[in-house]
């Protein structure tokens, strides 16, 4: 792929102008507002709902409850691909309805709908609405929801067991740890988060009786998948909706899934014959996004008495929350075993995973999805495997890595990982992170009384091949002024789609960047294509643009031809001129796609991609004063092989989010309830956002080796810098705590915490 020259992203002018285009920023005619009253307990029965007052005050329009939806034959929230238990065990399905029926399982479960003209009536209105409840017991711990006697959720989920699931390679596990000389052991904590997009999540419904269909505007991180999510909880063929999103304001995953708000919202436009249009609050990101993680893990690892991993087996405990998201038993199950065995040659590993509800918000995909949890796992185990062993972690992954001449490399839970040079990248990563001179700089950092540690990870991450698409579609169409207008149903949230895909078509068809646009919604657009997830966007759009382009070079040969009054095989096609071989006669394409309307247009759906293997070494330096806990990351760098690259700025700057996102996470994110269920941490004064301060010195390098599971050679970015920071620093922060005595320390590495932890090291000593 060609360099790419220019500064800045294509899509920059006009984000930075204020010509974004966002769910808030539509006004439909005749719309009315939607505002929802909201469960302020964990769980509890709904007795009664008393909505007369609220009728009555002004402006107000209708007020929806659950009893209300059921009427109007809306279906329960689906829950994704169902994952299968040991021994075939079906996953068991959490009914969750739009607006609550009859129980309420978390602080933040919608159980009203308020309608009126205006946004600030409707919410005046909500207050008025008076539920009356009984209280039940809370459960809001994994493993307290698994304990004996803990409060049942769901009459079905006995236990609040949603899902035992194992995967891998289970005898040879057990038969590895037979014939271990040493087996190292560690329990670990991942703590929960909050996703916090910029935009808080914010939609229309819309009814069309005449054509009966439904139209919904929402943050959504894909139009497709929300589609057919929707279809299934209205009860209606997906032709009988639209869901349109032009900007959206970050997404991480926490933006995928279908939301009962939105099926609502519709309920509600079609009851009225009115679009209803709701722009969520920041605290109803706290208190209703999905959240994340929340997984206590333990690891263990069999060696040999030479270091060599023998076999890994790793028990997960997964707090799902009231309900089963779209995605989450997928990313507790599939995507922990995906790349279980990481980047090391090991053939037996097993993998447990406990999917249990709580009575907590929703938990599901963010950034990562699953893969950053199992990098966290493997990275830790190896790390604490290398201090117990007293080898040097970079020398003890070295000798434990897959060799690059045993690619393509089959692993014990399922994937194949084509290519890849793990070695390679861990050479490049340790010589520019300098890791000989550490020792020095350890030493000038206790000096100055600040205890400094370093940390590595060798992580992989799979970019997903797709699956929630038959096939991903690219349009190109030439415009009467002589640009270029390129759609695509996966949509861009912050990761500058529109600079990479105008990219490479100009690369192909040789017309300037900026005459190209990009469109991934608008109402009359029927495309299909995986939603942006999973980190494939650029793999799996991004090469069916590649081929579409490819393809109107060939469409428009016979043209050229004609117009140049030559035959087929004299003509050749370079910097987007077809011109007579040997010659200076030639013709622009832009001209040739002018002079035939719609001739060089293309609509192309391709086939599905494969999986491919990001991987990478992250290389942390973290100094921590024990006076006051306060940790501060002074060196960072980040050496990744994402294949080919199309555009090194974009590539780093999802590096660098992702990898500040991983840190705000070690840091300081958690969210954080009280045993009632209340959420502590429900707005930014309590909960900390990273800030781009947080990660000094950061160093961004790659070491690509192509894929040939796309013609692009490329391999996804998107989630690449969570999976590989969390365990490096996590790793640093331990090995500087270790100095101060500190031999067990879970996320976050908040100043208290740490400060607390070293205090007790030290009274202990
Ligand atoms: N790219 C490239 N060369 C490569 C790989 C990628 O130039 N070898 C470019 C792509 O063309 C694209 C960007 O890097 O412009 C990211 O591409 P990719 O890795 O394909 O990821 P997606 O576009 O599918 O984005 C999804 C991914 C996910 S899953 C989450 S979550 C996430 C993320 O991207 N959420 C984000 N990055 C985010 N960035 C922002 N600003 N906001 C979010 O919500």
């Amino acid at each position: 792929m060609q360099a790419f020259g220019r500064k800045g992203r294509l899509e920059d002018a006009r984000m930075l102008t204020g010509r974004g285009r966002y769910v808030s920023d539509w006004q439909l005619p005749g719309q009315v507002h939607g505002h929802f009253v909201r469960s302020d307990r964990a769980h509890a029965e709904i007795l009664g709902i008393e909505k007369e007052t609220a009728l009555k005050m002004p402006g107000v329009i209708t007020v929806l409850t659950g009893d209300d939806i059921e009427k109007a034959g809306l279906k329960p929230l689906p829950a994704a691909a169902p994952m299968k238990g040991r021994g075939g065990a079906d996953q068991l399905a959490t009914r969750r309805p739009a607006l609550a029926q009859g129980r309420v399982r978390y602080v933040g479960d919608p159980v009203a709908l308020v309608v009126a003209q205006t946004a600030a009536q409707a919410q005046d209105a909500a207050e008025a609405v008076s539920v009356e409840y009984r209280e039940l017991p809370a459960v809001i711990d994994a493993r307290a929801a698994l304990a004996p006697g803990a409060p049942q959720l769901h009459e079905n989920i006995p236990g609040n067991l949603l899902l035992d699931f194992a995967g891998g390679d289970e005898a040879a596990t057990k038969a590895a740890f037979e014939r271990a000389a040493r087996v190292v052991k560690l329990t670990s904590y991942h703590t929960r988060v909050v996703g916090n997009p910029m935009e808080p999540r914010a939609a229309t419904g819309v009814y069309d009786a005449a054509n009966e269909t439904y139209l919904l505007y929402a943050t959504t991180q894909g139009a497709t998948a929300m589609r057919g999510q929707m279809a299934t909880v209205l009860g209606v063929p997906p032709e009988k909706v639209r869901v349109v999103a032009e900007d959206v304001g970050g997404g991480f995953g926490v933006r995928f899934n279908i939301y009962p708000e939105y099926a609502a919202l519709l309920v509600a436009a079609k009851q009225l014959g009115r679009p209803v249009k709701w722009v969520g609050t920041r605290s109803e990101v706290f208190l209703a996004d999905e959240q994340a993680r929340d997984i206590v893990h333990t690891g263990e690892m069999a060696l040999d008495a030479s270091g060599r991993i023998l076999g890994m087996r790793f028990d997960f405990v997964s707090n799902l929350g009231a309900y089963l998201a779209f995605t989450g038993s997928f990313v507790n199950t599939v995507n922990l075993v995906n790349v279980a065995s990481g980047v090391y040659d090991v053939q037996a590993v097993h993998v447990q995973a406990k999917l249990v509800v709580t009575n907590t918000v929703p938990t599901a995909a963010y950034r990562g999805a699953g893969r950053p949890v199992s990098s966290y796992a493997i990275e830790r185990l190896v790390d604490q495997a290398a201090y117990e062993l007293g080898m040097d972690p970079a020398e003890f992954r070295r000798r434990n890595l897959v060799p690059k001449e045993k690619f393509p490399y089959k692993i014990c839970t399922g994937f194949e990982y084509d290519v890849g040079d793990f070695q390679g990248v861990l050479d490049k990563a340790l010589k520019i992170a300098d890791w000989g001179g550490f020792p020095k700089r350890r030493e000038e950092s206790s000096r100055r009384g600040r205890l400094r540690g370093r940390g590595i990870s060798t992580y992989i991450e799979s970019s997903a091949a797709g699956g929630f698409a038959p096939y991903d579609e690219a349009r190109i169409d030439w415009d009467a002024d002589g640009g270029i207008t390129l759609r695509a149903a996966s949509h861009s949230h912050g990761q500058g789609h529109h600079t990479t895909y105008a990219q490479i078509v100009s690369g192909v068809l040789g017309v300037p960047m900026e005459s190209i646009r990009l469109r991934t919604a608008d109402p009359d657009m029927h495309m299909v294509g995986n939603p942006t997830g999973g980190s494939r966007s650029l793999l799996g759009i991004g090469s069916v643009m590649l081929m579409a382009s490819q393809e109107i070079v060939k469409k428009g040969l016979a043209l050229a031809a004609e117009a140049l009054e030559a035959a087929v095989p004299d003509i050749e096609f370079l910097d987007g001129k077809y011109r007579i071989k040997g010659t200076d006669r030639s013709i622009d394409i832009r001209v040739l796609a002018q002079k035939n309307p719609g001739a060089l247009d293309i609509d192309l759906k391709d086939q599905k991609v494969g999986a491919t293997f990001p991987n990478g070494c992250h290389i942390s330096e973290v100094e921590i004063d024990p006076e006051t806990g306060e940790a501060e990351i002074v060196r960072y760098v980040a050496c990744d092989d994402a294949g080919t690259i199309v555009n090194h700025q974009i590539v780093e700057g999802q590096m660098q989010g992702g990898i500040t996102q991983g840190a705000g996470h070690i840091f300081g994110e958690q969210a954080i309830y009280d045993s009632s269920g209340q959420l502590l941490t429900g707005s930014f004064m309590d909960y900390p956002m990273p800030r781009a301060v947080l990660v000094n010195n950061l160093t961004v390098t790659d070491y690509p080796v192509p894929t040939k599971t796309n013609p692009l050679g490329a391999k996804g970015v998107g989630e690449a810098g969570v999976t590989g920071s969390m365990p490096c620093l996590m790793n640093a922060v331990m090995d500087a705590l270790r100095q101060g005595g500190v031999q067990h320390f879970d996320m976050p590495a908040s100043a208290p915490r740490l400060w607390k932890a070293l205090r007790a090291a030290r009274g202990s000593a």
